[in-house]
């Protein structure tokens, strides 16, 4: 059960939590007309901050502008601003943050272009995705049955709520079959990204990951490995994976917000590497973890700071 807290941000005022509902007649709710984003906030020595909030806010304003939806009246300053507000409001230290942009209650119709678009901002507590042991352990998973959505379908830029019926049954199917995630191919059969994580391999010290051709969302968390990678010195590029690369790879991981970096030891029941967390897997979770708890320089600036509040008297 998701754990209250006090306020979610709606249209620009602060609402208490129970009161953030929408009419079951709105156009979202027939239609998926929902575009959103994940981010987390962190807990650093200095107090909590938000990773990559720019980054998240531009996504969100761009998934809303390919559906035509971005006729809210907030800047992304606002946006941003209201984020931080929110998680200083709730008093959160490590939280994650779910901004909703949804076309709302007016006509109904497939075309919602006249149904109001709210914008709702939530945040709460939520723990590892795939789990704790995940993360040092690695995690099982399958090539779905199911395919991505292929690239003149659902637009796969967008974060889009109707994409994840897509990535429910993805993700339900490898429950079904003993897996914690699937991996979806695209329409060309090659590898897309799981039901809510972009896909890494590693062969021969070099990392590689699908380009935005092979309907994946533009993972935040995927441009900062790839930025970490960089740094560190390692090859990475943008290839086009056959789904076989998975399984004579030296090391494959998961990367998103809320996955954050996970290895995968093991796909259809080929173990991978040596069926354990590798190398530059945790190299590069040692860096991204080094950052987002602020044990080392927040060198890209990737880190907003919340303003911590003290209780309001009652
Ligand atoms: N692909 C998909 C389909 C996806 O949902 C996510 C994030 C990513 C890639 C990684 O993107 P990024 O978070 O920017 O690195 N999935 C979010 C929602 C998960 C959920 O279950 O809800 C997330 O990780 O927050």
């Amino acid at each position: 059960m998701l754990k209250a807290t006090e306020k979610i941000w709606f249209n620009g005022q602060f609402v208490g939590w129970d009161d953030a509902k929408i009419h079951v007649l709105s156009h979202v709710v027939s239609y998926g007309s929902s575009v959103f984003e994940g981010i987390r906030c962190y807990e650093t020595a200095a107090g909590p901050a938000i990773f990559r909030l720019r980054e998240h806010v531009r996504r969100l304003i761009d998934s809303a502008r390919i559906y035509r939806m971005d006729t809210f009246r907030y800047s992304s300053d606002e946006l941003a601003q209201a984020m931080l507000e929110l998680v200083g409001i709730n008093q959160m230290r490590a939280c994650y943050l779910r901004p909703i942009v949804l076309r709302g209650y007016g006509e109904l119709g497939v075309n919602g272009l006249r149904n109001p678009v709210d914008v709702y901002i939530a945040c709460w507590e939520w723990g590892k995705y795939l789990g704790e042991e995940a993360l040092s352990e690695g995690t099982d998973v399958c090539i779905s049955s199911w395919t991505r959505m292929a690239p003149n379908t659902l637009p796969a830029l967008a974060k889009a709520g109707a994409n994840y019926m897509n990535s429910q049954l993805i993700r339900m199917e490898a429950a079904a079959n003993g897996y914690h995630e699937g991996i979806a191919l695209d329409s060309t059969g090659n590898i897309s990204e799981g039901s809510g994580e972009n896909v890494f391999v590693v062969r021969d010290g070099k990392i590689i990951t699908p380009p935005l051709s092979s309907s994946v969302l533009p993972g935040i968390t995927r441009d900062t490995v790839v930025t970490l990678a960089r740094d560190l010195g390692y090859p990475i590029v943008e290839s086009v994976i056959p789904r076989e690369l998975l399984y004579i790879a030296d090391e494959v991981f998961f990367t998103g917000t809320a996955a954050e970096i996970t290895p995968i030891r093991s796909v259809d029941r080929i173990q991978v590497g040596k069926g354990s967390r590798g190398p530059v897997t945790e190299k590069l979770q040692h860096e991204f973890f080094a950052i987002v708890n602020g044990t080392k320089p927040d060198r890209h600036n990737w880190l907003s700071p919340v303003e911590v509040r003290q209780p309001v008297a009652r």
